[in-house]
């Protein structure tokens, strides 16, 4: 595995390249142009433009998060043809550019969702957490709102202004698609692009929604191991893989993570890490769940937050997610993912310096543990 960092760029990120090159361990840098549109095209220049800048720092470009698919696409309206054409030209500039993983997501409207974006922990750092009856309390128009104040001037993926402008529109692009449709619409995706990333040796890596249930009555299907081993056989071709996101399918106490992982070797290409620590969840059987790394969740509303990297401050079991990514042999690149707010730092929301680079360290020391321990025997 290679540990990178996400990075949004020098005109939109707090932290600086050369930040990132001093946290130990961390060889590349997992970034974007963060100005483009859904359905834009990435010209070569300016995908060489990044590469150059980043490699300047003594960091490598390991690979894309994200290049936005446009809701004409996941929608399939009758723009998705040009759309997936111009999908495929940038694929094509990022292979002529060496670059061989790209992430992405098939969320319809909104990236992820969090109903908070500063929550207080008793330490006095803040994070960011879900509850569902904040969710349920208002429309999608009054969410933007709600959290934007807590964005620290910066703008948040997914949420980006001049798409919430239009989120009833949005919203209206959906009216009659429903999980199945929604798959449909993807293999359309994938299938179109598949060859481009034959060629080029571009693994794409889709990445869960989050969290992994229907948000504002939207469909959502890259939420648990059926639906995800559907999608892999779905085009099952190894360019059509996994962003495989712990936060993201975490949200749900009943995906096993690292049975999860095992079932995917060979098909993720990315890895984000991190944990989350649930407050309640809502089960099917209306009481306490016991999560897969053992620990009792009280049955209420679905309630979670996120946690420092470290196993002893949430839910998961860090050191059983790392052992399985390293018993299937993943040799992508992988990053820590949302950090707390902490020392004072004002940030992107989960995107700060000090709690990502704790948590880089953190999940390199796991891997070394693991890793010798492998080797001794
Ligand atoms: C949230 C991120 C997501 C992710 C996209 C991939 O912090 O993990 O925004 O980058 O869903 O397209």
């Amino acid at each position: 595995m290679e540990m990178t960092l996400r990075w949004y760029g020098s005109k939109f990120d707090t932290v600086t390249l050369e930040q990132i090159r001093q946290i130990p361990g961390v060889t590349g840098v997992i970034s974007t142009l963060y100005d483009t549109q859904p359905g834009e095209l990435w010209s070569q220049e300016r995908i060489h433009e990044l590469k150059s800048e980043v490699e300047a720092s003594g960091l490598r470009l390991s690979g894309i998060e994200s290049v936005n698919v446009s809701d004409a696409i996941k929608a399939a309206t009758p723009d998705r043809d040009r759309d997936i054409d111009t999908y495929i030209k940038t694929l094509e500039n990022l292979g002529k550019e060496d670059i061989h993983m790209v992430c992405y997501n098939f969320m319809p409207v909104f990236d992820w969702t969090r109903t908070e974006l500063a929550r207080v922990k008793a330490d006095g750092s803040t994070c960011m957490a879900y509850r569902q009856s904040a969710v349920d309390a208002i429309n999608p128009e009054s969410m933007f709102e709600t959290i934007a104040g807590d964005m620290n001037g910066t703008v948040m993926p997914g949420w980006e202004p001049e798409r919430m402008a239009h989120v009833k529109e949005l919203f209206d692009l959906y009216s009659g698609i429903d999980e199945d449709k929604l798959f449909e619409n993807l293999q359309y995706f994938l299938e179109a692009i598949m060859p481009v990333c034959n060629k080029y040796d571009i693994r794409m890596g889709i990445h869960p929604d989050d969290p992994a249930w229907s948000v504002f009555g939207l469909p959502r299907i890259i939420i648990s191991q059926k639906n995800i081993n559907r999608m892999m056989k779905m085009v099952d071709d190894v360019h059509n893989g996994v962003t495989f996101c712990a936060g993201s399918y975490g949200t749900n106490p009943e995906n096993n993570l690292p049975e999860m992982i095992r079932s995917l070797e060979g098909r993720i290409h990315f890895a984000h890490v991190r944990n989350l620590q649930f407050n309640s969840f809502k089960s099917a059987e209306g009481k306490a769940v016991t999560s897969w790394s053992g620990i009792e969740i009280p049955y209420g509303e679905r309630d979670f937050e996120e946690a420092s990297h470290l196993s002893s401050d949430g839910t998961f079991d860090m050191y059983e997610i790392m052992r399985a990514l390293y018993e299937t042999h993943f040799d992508g690149p992988i990053r820590p993912d949302h950090g707390r707010a902490i020392w004072g730092e004002k940030a992107m929301p989960g995107y700060g310096l000090y709690d990502r680079a704790l948590g880089a360290t953190y999940l390199n020391g796991l891997w070394e543990a693991i890793d010798k321990s492998h080797r001794r025997g």
